[in-house]
């Protein structure tokens, strides 16, 4: 198969929600020494986005978005040793999770992967996390980041509440918040209170590097 093949057999692959096809189309790019991001970038991610454009359009419904999303985390599940490939965890703890009433978990771990890869120790607490989990979590992990995922304009109030549920258990100061996701923007994420956002997930990894230096600078000050 060509390179080309390969990428357009996992878009289409990835839209119409064949998994065993995906993986084994994964496995087939590796094995003739295909770059784990081109895979991401050049045909999974957009199939996606061709997904939920198809589902606004009304071309698709729940169940053919639900199956293309486990289609891709299939794949995701084959390409995270390789985007992760890391020496020892140094740089900083990184929380993540996505908040609750929001189930959407693709971008999440993709951005998890990428910091992983970029030496943050990740602990993920999953989807529909509430604010007294990540208050608990936070208590019992100290980390250096926190982060919030929402995926739904209807779930990114949740920012909000989880910032307001960091401050009144007196833990705000102790930890950066950033926030991510798709519909979320800058401006949003500064209404909210957050210390950061990002649009994906590189952009993450380098906005975390920034604070982790700043925190370092902090701290020997
Ligand atoms: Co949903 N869904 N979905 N869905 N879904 C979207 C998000 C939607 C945009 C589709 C659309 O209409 N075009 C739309 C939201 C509209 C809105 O509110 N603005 C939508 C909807 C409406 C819904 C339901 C309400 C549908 C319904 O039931 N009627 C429902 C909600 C369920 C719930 O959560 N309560 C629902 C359900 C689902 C499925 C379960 C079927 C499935 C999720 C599978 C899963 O995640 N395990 C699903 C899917 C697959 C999608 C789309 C098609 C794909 C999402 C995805 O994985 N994208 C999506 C359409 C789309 O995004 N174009 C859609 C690929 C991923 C790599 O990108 O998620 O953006 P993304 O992540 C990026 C960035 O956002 C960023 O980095 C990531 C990697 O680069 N990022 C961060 C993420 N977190 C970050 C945190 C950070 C920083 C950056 O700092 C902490």
């Amino acid at each position: 198969m060509t390179p080309d093949e390969i990428l357009k057999g996992l878009y289409d692959k990835t839209l119409v929600g064949n998994g065993p096809a995906v993986l084994e189309l994964t496995r087939t790019g590796l094995d003739t020494g295909m770059a784990p991001e081109t895979m991401l970038f050049d045909a999974l991610i957009p199939s996606l986005e061709e997904v939920g454009a198809r589902f606004e359009r009304g071309d698709f419904f729940v169940p053919e978005m639900l199956i293309a999303g486990k289609a891709m985390s299939g794949a995701l599940e084959i390409l995270r040793p390789l985007l992760a490939e890391t020496g020892a965890h140094t740089v900083g703890t990184f929380l993540m999770g996505t908040v609750k009433g929001d189930v959407h978990d693709i971008g999440k771990n993709l951005v998890n992967i990428m910091l992983e890869g970029a030496g943050f120790h990740v602990i993920d607490l999953g989807v529909q996390v509430a604010p007294e989990k990540f208050v608990a979590a936070i208590g019992e992990h100290k980390p250096d980041i926190v982060g919030f995922s929402a995926f739904l304009t209807t779930t990114m109030p949740m920012f909000k509440a989880n910032i307001n549920a960091l401050r009144k258990a007196g833990l705000r100061d102790s930890v950066v918040v950033m926030v991510g996701g798709a519909p979320v923007t800058q401006e949003y994420a500064d209404a909210v209170g957050a210390d950061g956002y990002a649009p994906d997930a590189s952009a993450t990894v380098k906005r975390a590097k920034e604070f982790m230096s700043q925190r370092r600078a902090l701290a020997t000050a």
